[in-house]
């Protein structure tokens, strides 16, 4: 495991070196001298006032800065006023007061000067969650960053790498972590066993600190994998009891754990259909055993069949969360979190909004994000994902409940991590703005994804205007430059089947996972009105989609089946359009590796380096995905390229 790591955006620098008078930190009694506001405070101010003499509570003619705990504010809401000559922060708690610190930091960091400043704010979302999908053996599913730095060999690592990852997500905002992957396998079932108690004790007790509870992902057959019983059906009053000492137990040695983590019946994983049972018996049974403890369920509504025949067309993977879950509305439940993915497929870079956030009404809801660029570059290629979240959270649902926005009608929000044990955590360090910035949107998504990312570039990089234009272009631009190189107009799955990079336009067609693109010398895109799809929007959102005259030409292909000669609403045909977004993707990603090395000189040497090897991988694989496809499309359809390029 790599032990040396970047403290990111906390790494906090000299704000005035010059400054040799008094800083004062005042607080009552009420609040934590230990805790975690009072101390990133301190840590802070050493190194952002390295020659002030730093004092507490004692009165000071110089700077003063005021924590308290203000019972009129909820918990994790925070008040700032300040001024040049300091603050005054109160936090509905400690973990109010906590995010309060952080954002007056963040505020006089970006700034470089003690503001004046009047705030009051209140997360929108009360669970904000990271999903790892680290295993016990320390690799991670989709993990592109490294090894896992939470496990090594079997067992828990709780070290100075923890507490800088928990210092990390609690200040952009984030208040969970799942630590292993939903796919529960190898030693990672028996994480829930007695041998791995006090390591489960000493990681909740250090997440608590700050602000953060602890979810593990379960083995829904537990009882048996661990509890050497002979069913793990939910509705026998024995597995019930089961799961209801385990939590006593978890909780009694671990009282910060949030609650599970489950994926059930889907991809293999055990559920409880084995037993004839449904998804509400057996979220609920579970519920009911952590309920005592205020612990949730996060449950997991990413299930299909994996298992199609490639030739039924009436069978789609993209209806499946729909109609498993649709029916089970209001009988969740209420410690029940149902967790669904963003779009109905996989994380691919464009899908629609899930048509279950608008048809669930009586279950709390998690949208389920990615961080981990899974389908969009795997941190190789640069693919900011802030404007597409936004997008997303803002997104009318068009359902009768109002507001019918995606972030009105969820409780919670996830996403599966892009981190590992690489010394920037995220690989890439620009994959570090992805990571940042679903913290800071999901606390307060009225910022926009340039504010954030904004934010977060100076935080990290510092004031340089120059490195400032250069990232902001980059990283604003990358998800639709990835799209137009990979999969525009809505086309998923055209990528390599196993590790899902790289380009392979029929790798799943004609096969089992019931993804496809249906290309052949007519036509393209999957027909989703005869597979009953979009009848699960309400109207307006029906008939947009239906209809090819009418759907948004990002998501054409995905609604609609429609001839390589179709209009689009941008004027131009399907198949050119095609050709150009592969063309200009590519111009784009050129762009992006020229920007990088135009700001070499400001950056660290070997976060240029990283970058750059980076951005050539990135520039050889845009090039790869430009001429497969193209040349592809080209062959079925027989269509030239208006513009006579070569397409392979
Ligand atoms: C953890 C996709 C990924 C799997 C992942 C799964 C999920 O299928 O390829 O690696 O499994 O999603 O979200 O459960």
């Amino acid at each position: 495991m790599n032990d040396k790591f970047s403290s990111l955006w906390l790494d906090y620098k000299p704000l005035f070196p010059g400054f040799t008078g008094r800083a004062a930190i005042r607080c009552p009694s009420r609040v934590d001298r230990q805790g975690a506001a009072v101390s990133e405070l301190i840590t802070a101010l050493k190194a952002m006032l390295p020659a002030a003499e730093l004092t507490f509570g004692a009165d000071s003619a110089g700077l003063i800065f005021e924590l308290d705990i203000g019972d009129f504010l909820d918990v994790e809401e925070y008040m700032i006023s300040a001024d040049e000559r300091g603050a005054a922060v109160i936090g509905g708690s400690e973990r109010g007061l906590m995010y309060g610190v952080f954002a007056y930091l963040r505020e006089i960091r970006t700034a470089g000067s003690l503001v004046r400043m009047n705030k009051r704010v209140r997360p929108a979302l009360g669970l904000r969650m990271l999903d790892h999908w680290d295993n016990a053996d320390g690799t991670v599913e989709r993990g592109y960053s490294g090894s896992s730095f939470f496990f090594r060999e079997g067992k828990l690592v709780v070290d100075e790498r923890t507490e800088m990852y928990a210092r990390l997500i609690a200040s952009a905002g984030i208040n969970a972590a799942a630590i292993n992957n939903v796919n529960v396998r190898g030693d990672a079932v028996r994480l829930i066993a007695e041998e791995n108690l006090p390591g489960l004790a000493r990681l909740s007790e250090l997440f608590s600190r700050w602000g953060i509870a602890l979810y593990l992902s379960i083995d829904f057959s537990a009882p048996i994998s661990v509890g050497g019983m002979r069913t793990a059906d939910p509705l026998d009053p024995a597995v019930g009891y089961w799961w209801s000492n385990k939590a006593r137990e978890l909780w009694k040695a671990a009282p910060g754990l949030g609650g599970f983590l489950v994926k059930a019946d889907s991809e293999g994983q055990p559920g409880p259909y084995a037993y004839g049972r449904d998804h509400a018996d057996g979220a609920n049974m579970l519920a009911r055993a952590v309920k005592p403890f205020g612990g949730r369920i996060i449950w997991r509504a990413f299930v299909y069949n994996c298992t199609q025949d490639w030739r039924d067309e009436r069978t789609d993977r993209a209806c499946a969360g729909y109609r498993t879950f649709a029916p089970l509305d209001g009988h969740f439940d209420a410690n029940v979190i149902l967790q669904v993915k963003n779009g109905p497929m996989d994380f691919q870079v464009r899908e629609p909004v899930h048509p279950l956030f608008g048809a669930m009404r009586h279950t709390a809801l998690a949208a389920e994000f990615q961080l981990a660029q899974e389908y969009t570059g795997q941190q190789l290629h640069v693919c900011c994902l802030l404007p597409m979240f936004r997008e997303i959270l803002m997104w009318n649902t068009a359902c009768d409940i109002q507001p019918g926005r995606v972030i009105d009608r969820i409780q919670a929000a996830a996403a599966v991590a892009n981190t590992g044990d690489s010394f920037c955590w995220t690989g890439s360090e620009l994959a570090g703005a992805n990571l940042y910035g679903f913290g800071r949107l999901t606390f307060e998504p009225q910022l926009t994804a340039e504010d954030i990312i904004d934010e977060w570039i100076s935080l990290t990089f510092g004031s340089s205007e120059r490195v400032r234009e250069a990232l902001l272009q980059i990283l604003l631009g990358s998800h639709r430059a990835y799209e137009g190189y990979t999969a525009p107009l809505g086309l998923g799955w055209l990528c390599k089947p196993g590790t899902h990079y790289g380009p392979d336009p029929w790798g799943y067609e004609f096969d089992r996972w019931g993804t496809y693109n249906r290309a052949d010398r007519e036509a393209v895109g999957v027909d989703r009105s005869r597979t009953g799809y979009t009848s699960l929007y309400p109207e307006p959102l029906r008939e947009l989609y239906s209809d090819p005259e009418k759907c948004p030409d990002e998501l054409l292909l995905f609604f609609c089946r429609v001839k390589y000669t179709h209009v689009l609403h941008s004027g131009k045909t399907v198949i050119q359009h095609i050709y150009d977004s592969h063309f200009d993707g590519y111009a784009e990603a050129e762009e992006f590796a020229r920007l990088w090395d135009s700001i070499e000189s400001e950056l660290d040497p070997a976060v240029y380096d990283n970058g750059r090897r980076r951005f050539k991988e990135q520039l050889r694989s845009a090039g790869e995905w430009r001429d497969v496809i193209n040349a592809f499309f080209h062959r079925l359809s027989g269509v030239p390229d208006e513009q006579g390029r070569k397409l392979y």
